[in-house]
């Protein structure tokens, strides 16, 4: 059997965790998780072009993780993410012209050009930190969760991991510090089975599955379907209030899929470490377009809606990247900037 398949009630989606959100909030869900995908969809189809100095990790497929969790926060909680970054950006509201022009190495990026698409960063709102070192933002947003406490800031922390993120020993020691000491954190993972194009099955024991490895550190973990952005709100509003009222951390484990490879443009399905049907079975299960179905069969998102929606996502996605384009590339007397020291 396929370990890597969707083995959620798929039918079930959307409709479990609806409870009693207003249209306004559904919608709203839907359109961050579009915008996502268009972004990312523009970056996919101009990012052979080459005016992009700096290597991508899409979040094609994985949109509803970041939206989900960050519905759930307040502004000043802080987001910490490792590589693949862009989700994370733009759902904790980071802004879109800062953003793609550091994927274009310009002065204005949100990293003042010196960190490209793995390094985003937004401080006013609380995207406060990236690694590309798998695994080295996990004891950073523990520490932050650590300052939290102590200065009584009632701020919670989120880290979102990778599978692989679970098999460095930072991630262990982390947990384990986080647990002690009741820290305000919510460890979020997003499985997608896949450590650039190693699978799972040659990483980790096959009978384990990463929430119950979580919860042997004595903190609360769960495991959710990372395709349905409400219940990922759900689970995320859970672990909030629980870091916030004092009772420590989260561990989330959400099972998702990337649609694309694990970095660049386009699928490398076809070089044979994932199997082709894999892609297209989780394909089907699209967490923006099933999403949008579901909203459509109940009358919550009419085809002008989407059709405006669409229509303002186009625009602004133009606009950000002319901005970028025309922004100011860094000079010789830049060089010694944003660098410390002794
Ligand atoms: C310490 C370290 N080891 C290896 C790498 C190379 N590397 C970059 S991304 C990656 C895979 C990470 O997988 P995961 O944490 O599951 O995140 P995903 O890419 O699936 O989102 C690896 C091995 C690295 N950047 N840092």
């Amino acid at each position: 059997m396929n370990r890597y398949l969707y083995k959620g009630d798929a039918d079930g989606r959307f409709a479990r965790y609806l409870g009693n959100h207003d249209r306004a909030f559904l919608s709203g869900l839907f359109r961050s998780m579009l915008r996502i995908r268009r972004i990312e969809e523009e970056i996919e189809r101009r990012y052979q072009q080459d005016h992009m100095k700096t290597p991508i990790h899409l979040v094609i497929g994985q949109e509803a993780t970041g939206i989900g969790c960050c519905a759930a926060l307040e502004r000043d909680d802080l987001v910490f993410a490792g590589h693949r970054t862009h989700g994370a950006y733009l759902s904790k509201g980071g802004d879109l012209k800062a953003m793609l022009s550091e994927m274009h190495c310009r002065l204005n990026g949100c990293a003042g050009s010196r960190g490209g698409s793995m390094h985003l960063i937004d401080k006013s709102v609380g995207m406060a930190g990236t690694s590309a070192i798998v695994g080295g933002a996990v004891p950073i947003a523990t520490g932050a969760a650590l300052a939290s406490q102590m200065q009584e800031l009632n701020r919670v922390c989120v880290i979102f991991l990778g599978d692989a993120t679970t098999e460095e020993g930072v991630t262990s020691e982390s947990l384990n510090f986080a647990a002690l000491k009741k820290l305000p954190i919510v460890y979020f993972c997003e499985n997608n089975f896949y450590s650039v194009q190693s699978p799972l099955a040659t990483r980790q024991p096959p009978e384990r599955e990463i929430y119950k490895w979580a919860q042997g550190h004595a903190l609360p973990a769960v495991q959710v379907d990372g395709t349905d952005v409400l219940a990922v709100y759900e689970a995320m509003k859970v672990a909030v209030e629980c870091a916030r009222s004092g009772g420590g951390p989260t561990f989330i484990e959400a099972r998702v899929y990337r649609f694309r490879a694990h970095g660049g443009a386009g699928d490398d399905s076809k070089t044979g470490y994932r199997e082709i049907q894999e892609r297209e079975a989780w394909e089907k299960l699209c967490p923006v377009e099933n999403f949008a179905q579901f909203l459509q069969d109940r009358g919550m998102l009419a085809a002008a809606m989407r059709e405006e929606m669409e229509a303002d996502i186009r625009d602004e996605i133009e606009q950000a990247f002319e901005f970028a384009l025309a922004s100011p590339n860094p000079q010789e007397k830049d060089l010694y900037t944003h660098v410390y020291a002794d």
